[in-house]
Order: structure tokens, then sequence, then C-alpha cells
């Protein structure tokens, strides 16, 4: 089989901060201990394949720019979505993470009727089967596109016609075994176009409960077939549609709790999806883990400028170094993990600037991660947070949280003990001052 990343001859290593080579890790080191446990296995990368294969670089203006031959019209369908494997593969092997994630249809295309496209997811998952096996690269998560076709127009799960639920449901049933049958470690659902593009036409409840009896058909499913990963929902609050219903995690964990579907499903949360929201992503993800919803990661970066779904690799220890120190802080993954959700720029059109790409977001993870570790490892954080909550802890806190509490009590207690709060320093300059002392320190 043709290489197709040529001038990258040997797969990317770690070569340490002063390296001049940009085909090298300058922080990424897979082996590296850090409070115990390889850094691959605390950060459990994986390479998206929608992005950095199916997608030829166009946008609602303008055509592909990237090369990617396997996506040019008039090919066998089948030996395209070989060569976009034997790609993918390679890209994965050279850039040396463990991981990969893959939608239903970014690794088969749809055949001349469901069947037919049901054969091809098969075959491909047997030729996937085999990739992982010749190189070692395990499957993250995988999904199913309940998006792209024009059938899942008006949603999936939340179309007013069932007949599209049932398609919805139909593939997810197929995904999901593909997943288990690729021993995959978790199962995301991000619904793209389960919102609205006007209420003039919507009945929004019936919608919910819609969602609702399809994420039980497919956490029952799960059980059914001894799928041991977790289920996942991705919260994005819009775009395509003009409103989604998994708009934000406090959003999702309001719907799981209401429809009793908490301890099923947990988040996969993408940087770009938190800022859309209005978020940041150190909030989203505290919200998860605080919350016991916390699953995953879509790794990636907005553009301040502008209100869309850039996808951009990460380029901010800033922005992710918050983020990982409440992940860390809670022991970090179970079964989910960082998913590379990044695609190149338009422009971006060498087959090596996927490399650069990744390599960038990767690096810019693996700093974010030490300089996360090492404010949990002298407290920073924790112990200015636990020193400002101290009183909880104290008579007044433990008699406030008690079931013999009541108003009166309370009152009773402020004219009695003549209680007269003094407000106190919330120390934000400071606590910035030692985030940033932190980054700037030499963590590599
Ligand atoms: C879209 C998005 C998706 C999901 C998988 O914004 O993030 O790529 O991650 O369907
Ligand atoms: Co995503």
């Amino acid at each position: 089989m043709a290489e197709f990343f040529t001038e990258v001859t040997d797969p990317i290593r770690y070569e340490g901060p002063d390296t001049t080579n940009p085909l090298a890790f300058r922080v990424y080191d897979p082996d590296r201990i850090v409070a115990g446990k390889r850094m691959e296995d605390h950060l459990r990368i994986a390479v998206c394949y929608w992005h950095s294969f199916n997608w030829p670089g166009s946008d609602i203006f303008g055509d592909g720019t990237l090369d990617r031959p396997w996506l040019a019209p008039g090919a066998d369908e089948m030996a395209a979505a070989r060569q976009k494997m034997d790609a993918a593969f390679e890209f994965f092997s050279k850039l040396g993470t463990p991981y990969f994630c893959f939608h239903d249809r970014d690794i088969a295309p749809d055949g001349a009727d469901y069947r037919e496209t049901v054969s091809n997811l098969h075959a491909m998952v047997d030729y996937t089967a085999e990739k992982m096996e010749q190189t070692g690269v395990k499957l993250l998560w995988g999904t199913a596109n309940l998006f792209s076709h024009p059938r899942f127009a008006a949603g999936a799960a939340t179309n007013p016609n069932p007949e599209a639920f049932a398609f919805a449901a139909a593939q997810v049933r197929h995904a999901l075994e593909a997943t288990h049958r690729l021993g995959g470690s978790s199962y995301v659902l991000w619904g793209g176009r389960e919102g609205y593009d006007t209420l003039l036409n919507t009945l929004m409840k019936h919608e919910a409960d819609q969602l609702a009896r399809f994420l039980h058909l497919v956490a029952e499913h799960k059980r059914k077939i001894g799928f041991g990963g977790q289920l996942f929902i991705e919260p994005k609050p819009q775009e395509p549609t003009k409103h989604q219903y998994d708009y934000d995690c406090a959003t999702v964990h309001g719907f799981l709790e209401r429809y009793d579907l908490l301890g099923e499903f947990f988040v996969n949360i993408e940087v770009n999806h938190a800022t859309l929201a209005g978020h940041s992503f150190h909030h989203e993800v505290k919200y998860a883990v605080e919350n016991g919803i916390f699953g995953s990661v879509d790794a990636n970066r907005g553009d301040p400028q502008n209100g869309w779904d850039t996808d951009q690799f990460p380029n901010s220890v800033e922005e992710l170094t918050l983020a990982l120190h409440e992940i860390f802080g809670a022991g970090g993954f179970d079964k989910g993990g960082f998913n590379f959700d990044t695609k190149l720029r338009r422009q971006s059109i060498d087959r090596t600037d996927l490399f650069h790409g990744h390599i960038g977001g990767i690096d810019t993870l693996a700093k974010s991660f030490l300089v996360a570790m090492d404010l949990l490892a002298k407290e920073t954080l924790t112990k200015a947070r636990r020193d400002r909550y101290a009183g909880w802890k104290g008579d007044l806190g433990a008699h406030i949280m008690s079931d013999d509490a009541s108003l009166e009590s309370i009152a009773d207690k402020v004219l009695d003990e003549g209680i007269d709060p003094e407000p106190v320093s919330g120390r934000q300059e400071l606590l910035e001052n030692e985030i940033n002392r932190a980054i700037w320190a030499d963590q590599a």
C-alpha cells in the first residue's frame, strides 16, 4: 500500500524543549511518569477521523482545498474508504497517539439502501479491526452521524416524523455494536440536529420526551450487548440548528435528572462548544466534574473574534491548564480522553500540515497537564478554596446544613451569638499571579 504522508518518514518522537525539529514533541513524552502513571495513560489522546480524513477543506462559500484523493467524485466508494483508512492509520501510527474516534459514515459509505449501508459498515469494521491489530492503535469512541443526511434535517431522535427516529435508532444500534466489536472505550451522542430552526412549528416538550426515549433505548442496548464503555452526550448550544437541546453541561444535567438518566450518560465537553454557549471551557469542566457527569473532552479552540465552531487546534496553555486542573484534581479520565476534534485551516494544504496541527496541540495539552499537576501537587488552588470555605466545617456551618436548623434557629443564633460577618478578600489577583508563575516556570 502506497504511503500518503511521505514527507514524514519517521514516527514523531519526544525530543525535549531544545529541539529544532518541527516534527518532534517538545513536551509530550508518552513514557514520562507523572503522579505514578505514564503521560500517555493520563491524557488518552485520540485523533478524529472526520476532520482529518473525511473533510475536503470546504466551507459554506467554497469547495474543498485539501489533498484528500479518496474524497474525489466518481471513485469506487469502498476502495476509497479503504484508501482513506490506510492513510488514517498511517497518520495515527506516525503521530504515535494511542487512540482514534469515528462516525459510522466516516469509515463506510452509504449504500443504495440501508441493508447495503449496514453491510458496508460491517466490511469496513472488519478492515478497521485489521488495521488496529497491525498498528496497536485503539478506539476511544465511536458515534453515528445523525446530522448530514437530508432525512435528519428536522432532527434525528427529535424529528417530528417517527420514521426518522427509527432510522436514527437503527444507525445507533449498528454504530454502538461496531464500537463494542472494536473494543471502544466509550460511545458519543452529539445532537447536532436535536433542536429547532423555529419555534413556529415545534412542540418542544414532545421533542424532549422523544430524545429521552431515544437515550433510554441506547442505554438498554448498551447493557444488552454487554458494552462496558461509558455513554457520552456532547453539549453544544447551536450550529447547525438555531437552538440545540443539549445546550451546555448544566442543561444536559437537568435533562438527565428529569428523565431518570443520571448515571447512564456523562458529558463529552468540547472547548469550542463551551465558548459558543457563552461559558469558558473551565466553567463547563468544573460544572461537570463537581456534579458527577464528567466523561471526556473534545480538545480544540474557537476564535474569539467570530461566533462559530472553528475547531482550531488548541494553542493556549492558559485556557487548558485550569480545566485540566479540575479534571486531574478529580482523578482524571475513566473511559474518556482527549479527542482532537480539530481541523486544519482551509489554506493549510500540505499533507504535513496535519502533523504540525496535532504536534502543537498535543504539546500545548501536555504542557497544560504538567502545570495543572504542579498546581495540584502544591495545592495552590485547592488550599485557597478549602480555606475560603472552612467556616462550613465549623459549628455554624454544620448547624445550617443539619436537619435541625430552621430560619428561626439561624436567626436566633445571629442575635444570641452576635454574628456579624466581616468581608474577606477573594484574593483573585494573587491567585491569578500564582497560576501565571506556574505556567512561566520551566516544567518540561
Ligand atoms: C460538532 C462536533 C462533532 C462531534 C461528533 O460540532 O463536535 O464532531 O464531536 O459528532
Ligand atoms: Co466534538
